[in-house]
């Protein structure tokens, strides 16, 4: 009976704290907020959602959507997705899709230069992700990616990072609505070291296990945002059918040529530059300028990333995966890769 009444009080207690750590929140998100945490996440989870116990860290859940999509995910970032669903989008929205770790940062980055014109002073003075929300995210360390969105001001061009995969993404974009997408590939070996090492700094990701375990689970499926041969296929074929709102771009080719993605993004958007400043947009995102920017190297999240394991900045280079993968994993990884891209339109080369 008595243990009864503290976990009560406890819980009660907890419901309070977290309620008004979220009070920036519209009281519809907070509401809803709470009921997700409610119904679906016991206590343990609750502490860590609401950042009242950072030292957890979450599950994955299979979570179903409203239009019936399946998906696993990692906890928090299922309380958004059926609200991302009915999203408003704006003709002038920039959406960067991306299986995480593809390049995600780097585009943003580029991106919402490119929307500002080149204004590397504004971009130095605001953090990146308050530039350009993360669609899906509720935390009350990074902000709610959907609230910040609809409040922003229709003056300023909305440059919005998500994760989702193709069947996710807002109905206003499934039915055509106007408005471009960039969509972010990267060699899915260096991809998975990334995520892997990524898992062992976020702290709203699960616990990667060891690098045969991380590998094994990306191989099948049991990683957050789902199958990675999925999420890219799925958008190689809509690219292919939908050149006008989307472009399709690798971390390899940011690599091989930055000056020459930036020109081409600049006319996918319909900017115009000059020589001197797609200079200086290159030069600004850099893999040494960006790493020591901290707008963007994530060193002003504390709460949400613990950058003493591992930097979110870490390598920035091709070919890591080298370093990582044992020869059977490699070949192994191979054999899996020509299996899901036979019979598909597919046929970028990542290189070896
Ligand atoms: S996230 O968390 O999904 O948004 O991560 P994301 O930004 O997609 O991916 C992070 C990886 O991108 C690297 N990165 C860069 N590489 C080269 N040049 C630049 N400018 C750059 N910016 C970010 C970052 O270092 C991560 O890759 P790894 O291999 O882990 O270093």
């Amino acid at each position: 009976m008595l243990v009864l009444t503290v976990t009560g009080t406890l819980a009660a207690m907890l419901a309070l704290i977290s309620y008004f750590k979220l009070k920036s929140m519209r009281l519809v998100d907070r509401v809803k907020l709470q009921m997700a945490i409610h119904t679906k996440l016991r206590i343990p989870q609750l502490l860590q959602i609401t950042g009242l116990d950072t030292r957890m860290k979450p599950k994955l859940t299979q979570f179903t959507a409203s239009n019936g999509f399946k998906i696993l995910l990692p906890a928090s970032f299922t309380v958004a997705v059926n609200e991302v669903l009915k999203f408003k989008v704006r003709e002038d929205d920039v959406f960067i899709v991306t299986y995480p770790k593809a390049g995600t940062t780097w585009t943003q980055e580029i991106v919402w230069l490119i929307c500002n014109d080149g204004n590397i002073e504004g971009a130095n003075k605001q953090l990146l992700t308050l530039r350009s929300p993360f669609l899906e995210i509720v935390d009350c360390h990074l902000r709610n990616g959907i609230q910040s969105l609809e409040n922003w001001s229709k003056s300023s061009q909305r440059v919005i990072k998500t994760h989702l995969p193709y069947e996710l993404l807002p109905e206003d974009i499934r039915k055509g609505k106007k408005c471009k997408i960039i969509y972010v590939a990267r060699n899915p070996k260096d991809l998975c070291v990334s995520y892997y090492h990524f898992h062992r700094l976020a702290k709203r990701m699960p616990d990667p296990g060891t690098w045969p375990e991380f590998f094994t689970n990306f191989c099948s499926r049991k990683v957050g945002f789902g199958d990675w041969f999925d999420h890219t296929l799925k958008f190689w074929e809509k690219y292919q059918e939908d050149k006008e709102r989307i472009y399709f771009v690798t971390y390899e080719d940011l690599k091989k040529d930055l000056r020459k993605v930036v020109e081409s993004i600049s006319k996918f958007l319909e900017k115009k530059f000059s020589e001197q400043q797609l200079d200086a947009i290159s030069e600004h995102c850099t893999f040494d300028s960006m790493s020591k920017n901290k707008s963007i190297n994530m060193s002003s999240h504390p709460n949400f990333m613990d950058l003493t394991k591992s930097k979110f900045m870490r390598k920035g280079q091709v070919g890591d995966w080298k370093n990582h993968f044992t020869i059977n994993q490699s070949l192994a990884f191979d054999e899996l890769y020509q299996e899901k891209i036979k019979g598909t339109r597919f046929n970028i080369f990542f290189g070896n």
